[in-house]
């Protein structure tokens, strides 16, 4: 098939870090593409080597900031970085991405940097299938670390930062953080706290109030780990180093307490879930014109058959 030899082209080209192929194996992924099985096929046995950082916050928080000056601290120990700005709020690219390609802007130029703003665009799976896929494309191509960042809006946007190794929730001072972040469910998803802007007022007050809620939260047994709270200002790399630092524990951990194969085999989970309830969806979706459910529906009118039971039927006919 000649779509076949194009993914296999693609890939190859992808893993020597030829960045037009990883965009182009990207953009598949993002268009929910036709070629997407193969690419995911032929992806596969060269994934699973990244260590997968997922950033969220609230806007502003200065999650690209700290993404840009954590690439430059990954830069420095030679590691090669793949960088994906989720965005959960337009479906295409808008001025938030714009936003973050001038934050970004001075790794535009380093061939082991790769940085792409995502939609869902065509997906079927939405983002939650759709960014552990790019993230395989990104891990393939070679990168040592993948940084994820999404805007902590929603609740499905929080759930992608937890299918990272790491899930890291940044907040600045200020603005009733503290309290949106317990009401967007973020608390419970951090590995490590950031609060940035630390050059700002109220900084030592929300790591305060943080830290409380975190205790508060805690239920905690010998050997579980204790999120750390680090204190940043992105914009000038203060507190940066603690940052790695706190990374790099959190990985060790990961790795001494089997954890990382967890994390990895949430993460898979999610996408295949992602993937089987839009299948499933598009499938009922054929039948609302199909007369298997006309049929259960005049059988319900008649009062032949009661709702549940004719529902029964249909999804038995749907996994046959
Ligand atoms: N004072 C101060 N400003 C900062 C700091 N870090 C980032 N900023 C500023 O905060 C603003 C937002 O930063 P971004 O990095 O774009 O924040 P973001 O969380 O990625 O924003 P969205 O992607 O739009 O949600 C920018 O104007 C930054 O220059 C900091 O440590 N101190
Ligand atoms: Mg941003």
């Amino acid at each position: 098939m000649a779509g076949n030899n194009d993914v296999t082209d693609l890939v190859e080209r992808a893993r020597k870090g030829d960045p037009r192929a990883v965009a182009r194996l990207i953009s598949h992924v993002e268009d929910g593409s036709p070629l997407l099985r193969a690419v995911m096929a032929a992806l596969t046995p060269y994934a699973g080597n990244a260590y997968v950082v997922g950033l969220t916050g609230s806007p502003g928080v200065g999650k690209s900031t700290t993404t840009s000056a954590l690439v430059t601290a990954l830069r420095a120990q030679g590691k090669r970085v793949g960088v994906l700005a989720v965005d959960p709020s337009s479906p295409f690219s808008g001025g938030a991405l714009l936003g973050d390609r001038v934050r970004m802007q001075e790794h535009a130029t380093d061939r082991d940097v790769y940085i792409r703003s995502m939609a869902s665009r065509g997906h079927l799976g939405g983002l939650s299938a759709a960014t552990p896929q790019a993230v395989r494309v990104l891990d393939a191509a070679g990168c040592d670390v993948v940084l994820i960042e999404t805007v902590g809006v929603g609740q499905s946007e929080v759930e992608i930062a937890a299918t990272a190794d790491t899930a890291v929730v940044l907040l600045a001072p200020g603005m009733g953080d503290g309290i949106q972040a317990a009401k967007a469910g973020i608390l419970e998803i951090g590995d490590l706290f950031v609060v940035n802007k630390a050059d700002r007022d109220g900084a030592d007050a929300t790591a305060r109030e943080l830290g409380h809620m975190l205790a508060l939260g805690e239920a905690r047994g010998p050997g579980d780990w204790r999120p750390p709270i680090v204190k940043t200002v992105a914009a000038t790399g203060q507190g940066i180093e603690e940052f790695v630092e706190a990374l790099e524990k959190h990985q060790s951990w990961l790795n001494e307490h089997g954890k990382l194969a967890e994390r990895r085999r949430h993460r898979a989970s999610v996408e295949i879930e992602g993937i089987a309830l839009a299948a499933l969806r598009a499938r009922i979706g054929d039948l609302r014109g199909d007369r298997r459910l006309s049929t259960l529906a005049e059988r319900v009118v008649g009062r032949e058959l009661d709702p549940y039971s004719a529902a029964d039927e249909l999804v038995a006919g749907i996994s046959d």
